[in-house]
């Protein structure tokens, strides 16, 4: 890992995706940032400052960190991204070519559960039929159907207990909703019951909620096996990545009956949901708004300068992920 200088010469930064006002004034006059709001932006990038540049701020998931992009800057030390999830950043390649790479953990955990919680009960208890309902004015002629869901006689299954997975956990904790977990390792402190195995905790409860990184490495593993496992009383809440889920599958396993209803935040191909899922009136759909707040969204902007600015000081990263651990500096 490059060494952050503290000195009076000037540092460039590359600004990769949207504008954002917490990144574009963060930073003091000792900074040159150079934006580019896309990747396809970057085709404009001059060869002195891809010479020159030394950290980089991703400030959305609309923009990738892959090897391509990073291997155009040769005297990159860090790259700080947005989010928690960093699965559009190859940092494997970071680690390899010894760069940084942070993400902004911790400050979006509540919003998020939040999310999910809420999602999970607006999906089994109808809120969005509901609301069309009333609106449409129904309500004067007939009341509104009993919800087929509930989360009365429901046992989760998370598949993810982390910072956002035990957040969520404790929510339905306080809603007396018995939970079970399936990660690669036991979390430390849990008192929950683990599954090692997928398909065993699927057939052992009838709600999925799913909190685990994107990537090669969980993609698709909730397929159509899982959800016939699941059963016909099954629901899914995705507040992941849509890469998590076989899409194909889930809008199949909706279709036939093998599961009830989900409730996604995030898509395979966003911001494109498939025209079914649309149709399905047991299905409730968000434009992966997890963390999507003013307070939250300015916190992790925040992180995201902070990160650059401890790094460029010469000091740890506030936040850096598992595969560029900080080393005293
Ligand atoms: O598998 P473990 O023991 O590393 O547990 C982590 C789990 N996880 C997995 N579980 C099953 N199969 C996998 N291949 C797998 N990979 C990771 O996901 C851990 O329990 C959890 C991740 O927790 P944290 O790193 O604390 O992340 P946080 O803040 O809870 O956010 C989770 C995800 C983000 O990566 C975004 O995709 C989304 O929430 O916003």
């Amino acid at each position: 890992m490059a060494a952050g200088t503290v000195s009076s010469e000037k540092i460039d930064l590359v600004v990769h995706g949207p504008s954002k006002p917490i990144v574009n004034n963060g930073f003091s006059d000792q900074f040159v940032l150079h934006h580019f709001e896309t990747t396809h932006d970057l085709e404009r990038l001059a060869p002195d400052v891809a010479a020159r540049a030394r950290g980089m701020a991703i400030t959305y998931n609309t923009v990738r960190g892959d090897a391509k992009t990073l291997g155009r800057f040769p005297k990159l030390e860090i790259v700080s991204a947005f989010g928690v999830g960093y699965d559009h950043v190859d940092a494997d390649y970071a680690r390899d070519h010894g760069i940084m790479v942070t993400n902004t953990p911790d400050v979006l955990t509540e919003e998020v559960a939040d999310i999910a919680m809420g999602l999970l009960i607006a999906t089994l208890r109808e809120f969005v039929k509901a609301d069309r309902y009333l609106r449409a004015g129904l309500w004067s002629t007939q009341q509104f159907p009993l919800s087929a869901g509930s989360l009365r006689d429901r046992t989760v299954g998370m598949v993810g207990m982390g910072r956002i997975g035990q957040a969520i956990a404790r929510r339905l904790d306080a809603s007396r909703v018995p939970v079970v977990y399936h990660t690669r390792n036991p979390a430390p402190g849990m008192s929950y019951k683990h599954y090692p195995d997928l398909m065993e905790m699927a057939k052992a409860v009838d709600t999925l909620i799913l909190i685990l990184p994107g990537g090669p490495s969980t993609a698709k593993m909730i397929n159509a096996d899982v959800m016939k496992a699941l059963g016909p009383r099954g629901v899914i809440i995705n507040v992941a990545r849509g890469t998590v889920v076989d899409e194909q599958a889930l809008v199949a396993a909706l279709k036939s009956g093998t599961i009830l209803a989900a409730g996604l935040d995030v898509f395979e191909k966003e911001p494109n949901v498939p025209d079914e899922l649309k149709a399905m009136p047991n299905v409730v759909l968000l434009p992966h708004i997890g963390s999507a707040s003013v307070v939250t969204r300015n916190a992790m902007d925040q992180l995201v300068v902070d990160n650059l600015k401890a790094w460029f000081a010469g000091k740890p990263p506030l936040t850096p992920v598992a595969e560029t651990p900080a080393k005293a500096r």
